[in-house]
C-alpha cells in the first residue's frame, strides 16, 4: 500500500494542503500538482538551477528535494509570485532590459536566485554576483553571463531606489527598433515563467494522453536476437508497446533520411531506422528497440526496464582512426566503402589553383600536422522533448523543438507510411538547440507512437537520456601541411580532414564540405590541394551543431598558422595580418567574400593585443603563467548552394502578421522578424507589438527553411522586406501616402503578399548571380552569398603546477553586416564565447558512460567564463542582406577555442593539438616539453 503525505504550505503568499507521495521532488509537485510551470525542471539532479525557488527564505533547488523534506507551513516563492507581464519585479525587468534572456530557459531559476541573493545582499559585487551563481549551480548555455550579470547589477540599483525602471519604447531610437537595444517580444514572459515551453504544454494536454519511454539496449553495436514485451505490456498502466512491426503495419518503411544524398556518397542516406527491429544492428549507444506507451511516466519507464533484449555484441568502432583501420568491421554492410578505406562513405575533394606539392617541397618554412577535435555535447539545459496527436484534419501532428519544420516533415514521411501533407509540425517554445535538432530526434518516435495507439502522445527525455541519444558535434581528425616563403607569405596548403559521423549520414555532406571551405580561409593562400573524407563510426551520429565544421576546421587550420608564424619568426598577428585576404582576394572555394573587414578588424585589435601581451609577460609568475593567443574565423550566412525562403504577410485592421518558419531556438527569431518588418514597414509607423508572428507551423506558415547556417536574418530577413515591400506597393496612393486597412478592403486591394529570397552574390567578374553550391571534383563554386568574420583576442592563465588552464578576458571584434538589434547580437556574441571555451577547456563526450550529465560533459558554469569580455562590433554593410545585415549566431563559436589553445602555448610553450585543453593533458604536455 503507498502511503501519501499531507502538507499545508503557502505558495507565492496563498495557502494550500498538498497530498504528494513521500519522494515525489518539489519540482513536481509545484509544476505537476500545484500547475506552476514558471519553475523549469532541467537536469532533475542539482546541476543546473532551473528549478530553483525560494522556501523559506532560502534558495532551493527543487529538483532534489523530496517532499517529505519540505517543512510543514513553508513558505514557498516561485517565480509567478514574483511580478506579472504587466507588473514586472525589478528583477524581471532588469533581465529584460538587458539582453539577459534568450531562450528562457533557465531564466525563471536565474531570476529566484537573483531574488535570493539581493535579499541577503543589496549591494553585490559583480564578482559577488559570480560566485553566487556559481555557488548554486545556475547554468546557462546560451548568455555566456554577462549580461545576467548587468541584469542582477541593475535590478539591485532600481531597488535601492537608485534608478527607475522605465518604460522599453525609451530603447528604440526615435521609434526606429532596428539598430536598437529594444528588447525581444517573448523576453517579458520568458521573465515572468508564462512562457510555455514543451514540457509546460505537456502538463495541459488532454487527459489521455500518454508517455512515451524508449526501451535502449546499452550497446554500441550489437545484432538484436530478440525483443521480448511481454511482461512489460502487462504492467500497470500500459497502453502498447510499439516496435518496428507496428511501423511496417502502417506501410511505413521504418527508414528517415536526412540530407538528399550527394551523387559523391554512396549511401543514398536511408540508413536510419525509426526503430531497431529484431535480425537487424544497433549501431550506436541510445538506439530504440522498442517504445512503451503508458498513462504515465513512471509506468512507461517501469515497463520499458521490464522490456527484455537479447543481442550479440560486436566491436565498436568509437574513432576514424578504428573505423578506418584495414579489416575493420563494417557499420553498414551494404554501404561501399570509398578508395578501399573501410567506412568511408564520401569523399571531398578540394582542388585550387595548382599543385602546392612542388611549393610546399622547397618552402623555407613548413608545417605539417595532425590535429584533433572532441565531441561537444550540444548540452541545452532544456531535454529534448516533444507530443504528438491528431489534429482537427486527421493530420499526424508534431510539436516538438524543431529547428526545420518543412524538412523533418519530409524526413519521416516515408518512415511511418504517410504523405507528407498528411504529417504537421509545429515548434514548441524551446530552450535552445544550438543545430541538435536539425534531424529529427523524436518525431519520428513519437509519430509512430501515435499511429500506432491513436492517442496524444508524450516523450521526454530526462538529462541522462538527453544527452546520451541526442547527436554531437563530429570531431575532426585532420592533418595539414601549409608553409610559407622566406617572406613570411604562405605558397600553399595541403590537408585532409577525417569527419567521424556515427551512423548516420544526414547533414554531412555539408559539414564535410566546411573542412575545404573554410580552411585557412581568413588568408591568402591561391593553391590548394586536400581532401575530406566522411566516415561511419558506432559512436554517436553526429549532426549541425552552431558553426558546424567550422570550430572544427579553425582549430587546425588556427593553429597550424600559429605554429608557421612560430617558425618563420613572426609575431601571430604580424603574420596573420601579412597574409589576410585583401579586396580582389579569394576563398578556398574560389569565390570572393562579399566584403573584406579582416584587415580593418586587426587594427582593431592590434593596440589590445599589445596590450595584451605586455600585462601578460607582467603577470606571469613561476605558477602562473600568463599568454595571449589569436585566432580569425569566417563563417557563411546561407545554406551552401542556391538556398531560398518564404515569408508572408496580411495586412490586417489592428496592423500586421508575418508568416513564416524562422524557427526560434532562443536565438531570437521574434526579435529578428519584428526588427525587419518593422523597419521595412517604417512609413506605415507601426508600433512593434503591431507586428504580430504566426511562425513554424507547416499548416499555417510557409516554408523559410531551416533555422541554420546562421542564415534566417538574411535569408529570411529579406523574403520579409520582399513581402512589405510589396504590401507597401499596394497600400500606396499616389499622392504617396497610404491606404488604411479599411480603405484596402472597400477598394478590394488584397491584404496577403507573399515574400521570396533566394541568395544572391556577385561572382569574381562582379556580376549579379545566385549562390551555386561547389564542384564535387574540385570543392570551387558559389556556395555563400553571406558570411560573418570574427577577429579573436583569447588572454589566459595557465597554473602549470595543476595544468589548469583559465581564460581572463576575450576579445571579438566582429562583423555580422548592419545589426538588427545590439542586445540580441550582443548575447549570441557572448554565448557563442562561452561555448568556444567549453570547447576549448572542458566539454566532451567520448565516454557515454561517463560523459553523461552536465558537470561529467565539462559544462561551462559562470566562473568558467571571464566577466571581462570585449565585443567590437563592425558593421560593413551587405549589398544582399536586408538593411545591410549578415548573419551573427555562429560567428562567436568559429574560432575563439584556437585563440585560447593558441593563449596557452603563448603562456608556457605547449601546443594542445587534441581538445579540450583538460588539466590532465596540460600537464602532459609540460612533462613533454621538459624532456
Ligand atoms: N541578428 C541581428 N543582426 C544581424 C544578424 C543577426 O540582430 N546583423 C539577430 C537575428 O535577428 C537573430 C539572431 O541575431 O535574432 C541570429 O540570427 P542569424 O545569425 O540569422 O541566425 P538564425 O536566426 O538562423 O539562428 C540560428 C543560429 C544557429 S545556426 C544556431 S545553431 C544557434 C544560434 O543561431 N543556436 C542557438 N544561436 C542560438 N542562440 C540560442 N540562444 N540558442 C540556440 O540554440
Ligand atoms: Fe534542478 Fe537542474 S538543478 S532541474
Ligand atoms: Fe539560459 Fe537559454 S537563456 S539556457
Amino acid at each position: 500500500m503507498k502511503q501519501y503525505l499531507r502538507k499545508s504550505i503557502k505558495v507565492n503568499g496563498c495557502p494550500h494542503h498538498v497530498v504528494a507521495s513521500p519522494d515525489a521532488m518539489l519540482v513536481n509537485v509545484i509544476r505537476k500538482q500545484l500547475g506552476l510551470t514558471g519553475t523549469k525542471l532541467g537536469c532533475g539532479s542539482g546541476q543546473c538551477g532551473a528549478c530553483e525557488v525560494i522556501m523559506n527564505g532560502k534558495l532551493v533547488r527543487s529538483c532534489i528535494v523530496r517532499w517529505d523534506k519540505v517543512p510543514q507551513d513553508a513558505e514557498i516563492l516561485t517565480i509567478e509570485g514574483l511580478g506579472r507581464p504587466e507588473k514586472l519585479h525589478a528583477l524581471q525587468w532588469a533581465y529584460v532590459k538587458t539582453g539577459a534572456i534568450q531562450c528562457g530557459f533557465c531564466t525563471p531559476g536565474f531570476i529566484m536566485s537573483s531574488k535570493a541573493l539581493l535579499d541577503e545582499n543589496p549591494n553585490p559585487t559583480r564578482e559577488e554576483v559570480r560566485d553566487w551563481f556559481q555557488k548554486n549551480r545556475n547554468a546557462c548555455r546560451c548568455t555566456g553571463y554577462v549580461q545576467i550579470v548587468d541584469a542582477v547589477m541593475l535590478a539591485a540599483k532600481v531597488l535601492r531606489g537608485e534608478e527607475e525602471m522605465t518604460d522599453f519604447s525609451e530603447l528604440t531610437r526615435d521609434g526606429k527598433i532596428w539598430g536598437s537595444h529594444y528588447p525581444r517580444p517573448s523576453a517579458v514572459y520568458k521573465a515572468t515563467g508564462t512562457w510555455d515551453f514543451g514540457d509546460d504544454v505537456a502538463l495541459k494536454l488532454p487527459e489521455e494522453t500518454l508517455f512515451a519511454a524508449c526501451v535502449c539496449p546499452e550497446t554500441h553495436h550489437a545484432i538484436v536476437k530478440k525483443i521480448d514485451f511481454s511482461e512489460a505490456e502487462k504492467m500497470p498502466g500500459v497502453y502498447k508497446v510499439v516496435t518496428a512491426k507496428d511501423i511496417y503495419a502502417n506501410k511505413g518503411t521504418n527508414r528517415i533520411r536526412g540530407q538528399v544524398g550527394s551523387k559523391t556518397a554512396t549511401t543514398n542516406g536511408w540508413e536510419r531506422r525509426i526503430l531497431v527491429e529484431e535480425g537487424d544492428k544497433i549501431r550506436q549507444w541510445g538506439e530504440a528497440v522498442a517504445i512503451v506507451c503508458a498513462d504515465t511516466e513512471e509506468h512507461a519507464r517501469a515497463a520499458a526496464d521490464a522490456v527484455k533484449v537479447e543481442i550479440e555484441e560486436l566491436p565498436a568502432l568509437l574513432n576514424v582512426k578504428d573505423a578506418m583501420a584495414p579489416g575493420a568491421v563494417k557499420v553498414h554492410e551494404d554501404i561501399p566503402d570509398i578508395d578501399g578505406i573501410p567506412n568511408v562513405f564520401n569523399k571531398r575533394p578540394i582542388k585550387k589553383g595548382n599543385d602546392p606539392k612542388e611549393d610546399l617541397d622547397k618552402a623555407p618554412y613548413v608545417v605539417e600536422d595532425e590535429f584533433y577535435s572532441s565531441r561537444q555535447p550540444h548540452l541545452t539545459i532544456e531535454t529534448d522533448c516533444g507530443f504528438g496527436y491528431f489534429d482537427e484534419e486527421g493530420r499526424l501532428t508534431l510539436q516538438t523543438k524543431s529547428i526545420c519544420v518543412y524538412r523533418h516533415q519530409l524526413m519521416i514521411a516515408r518512415g511511418l507510411g504517410l504523405p507528407p501533407s498528411k504529417i504537421r509540425v509545429i515548434q514548441n517554445n524551446m530552450g535552445a538547440t544550438f543545430g541538435y535538432k536539425v534531424g529529427p530526434t523524436n518525431e519520428h518516435l513519437i509519430g509512430a507512437c501515435v499511429i500506432a495507439t491513436g492517442r496524444p502522445v508524450y516523450m521526454r527525455l530526462d538529462m541522462k537520456e538527453h544527452i546520451i541519444r541526442t547527436p554531437k558535434r563530429s570531431p575532426f581528425l585532420m592533418k595539414i601541411r601549409v608553409g610559407a616563403d622566406e617572406n613570411g607569405k604562405l605558397v600553399g596548403l595541403e590537408h585532409y580532414w577525417y569527419v567521424d559521423h556515427g551512423p548516420y549520414s544526414e547533414s554531412s555532406q555539408d559539414l564535410t564540405n566546411k573542412g575545404g571551405q573554410f580552411m585557412l580561409a581568413p588568408y591568402k593562400v591561391n593553391n590548394i590541394r586536400g581532401c575530406g573524407y566522411t566516415v561511419f563510426t558506432n559512436h554517436k551520429w553526429c549532426t549541425a551543431f552552431r558553426c558546424y565544421g567550422g570550430p572544427q576546421t579553425y582549430f587546425g587550420g588556427e593553429l597550424a598558422i600559429d605554429m608557421l608564424a612560430e617558425k618563420v619568426g613572426m609575431d601571430p598577428l604580424d603574420f596573420r595580418e601579412k597574409n589576410l585576404i585583401q579586396p580582389g582576394d579569394t576563398l578556398p572555394s574560389g569565390q570572393r567574400p562579399e566584403v573584406y573587414p579582416l584587415q580593418a578588424m586587426v587594427t582593431h585589435i592590434r593596440p589590445l593585443y599589445e596590450e595584451a601581451k605586455k600585462q601578460a609577460a607582467a603577470l606571469s609568475t613561476d605558477k602562473i603563467k600568463h599568454g595571449v593567443g589569436v585566432a580569425i574565423g569566417i563563417y557563411n550566412s546561407n545554406d551552401d548552394g542556391p538556398d531560398e525562403a518564404n515569408s508572408h504577410i496580411e495586412l490586417t485592421k489592428d496592423g500586421v502578421i508575418l508568416y513564416n518558419t524562422w524557427e526560434d531556438h532562443g536565438q531570437g527569431a521574434d526579435m529578428g522578424c519584428v526588427g525587419t518588418a518593422h523597419e521595412a514597414l517604417r512609413p506605415l509607423g507601426l508600433r512593434p507589438d503591431q507586428i504580430k508572428l504566426v511562425c513554424n507551423d507547416t499548416a499555417k506558415a510557409p516554408n523559410s527553411g531551416a533555422a541554420a547556417a546562421s542564415r534566417s536574418q538574411v535569408m529570411v530577413g529579406m523574403a520579409i522586406v520582399d513581402s512589405c515591400r510589396k504590401l507597401l506597393d499596394a497600400m500606396r496612393k499616389p499622392d504617396g501616402t497610404h491606404r488604411t486597412y479599411d480603405e484596402m478592403i472597400a477598394e478590394g486591394i488584397p491584404t496577403y503578399y507573399e515574400g521570396y529570397y533566394k541568395a544572391t552574390l556577385r561572382n569574381v567578374n562582379g556580376e549579379v548571380q545566385h549562390c551555386t553550391g561547389m564542384d564535387d571534383e574540385t570543392g570551387q563554386g558559389y556556395p555563400f552569398a553571406n558570411h560573418m568574420f570574427g577577429v579573436f583576442l583569447a588572454e589566459v592563465s595557465v597554473d602549470v603546477t595543476t595544468g589548469e588552464a583559465k581564460v581572463d578576458r576575450m576579445t571579438l571584434a566582429c562583423d555580422v553586416g548592419k545589426i538588427n538589434n545590439y542586445a540580441v547580437v550582443e548575447g549570441q556574441l557572448y554565448g557563442g564565447i562561452a561555448q568556444g571555451i567549453g570547447f576549448a577547456l572542458k566539454e566532451n563526450f567520448e565516454d557515454v558512460k561517463k560523459h553523461n550529465n552536465l558537470l561529467a560533459c565539462g559544462f561551462p558554469y559562470i566562473k568558467d567564463i571571464p566577466d571581462n569580455i570585449r565585443l567590437i562590433h563592425m558593421e560593413s554593410p551587405r549589398e544582399f542582406g536586408p538593411f545591410g545585415a549578415s548573419g551573427t549566431g555562429e560567428a562567436p563559436l568559429s574560432a575563439p577555442h584556437a585563440a585560447i589553445i593558441n593563449a596557452i602555448h603563448n603562456a608556457c610553450g605547449i601546443r594542445i593539438k587534441t581538445i579540450p585543453a583538460t588539466p590532465d593533458r596540460i600537464l602532459k604536455a609540460l612533462e613533454e616539453a621538459k624532456k
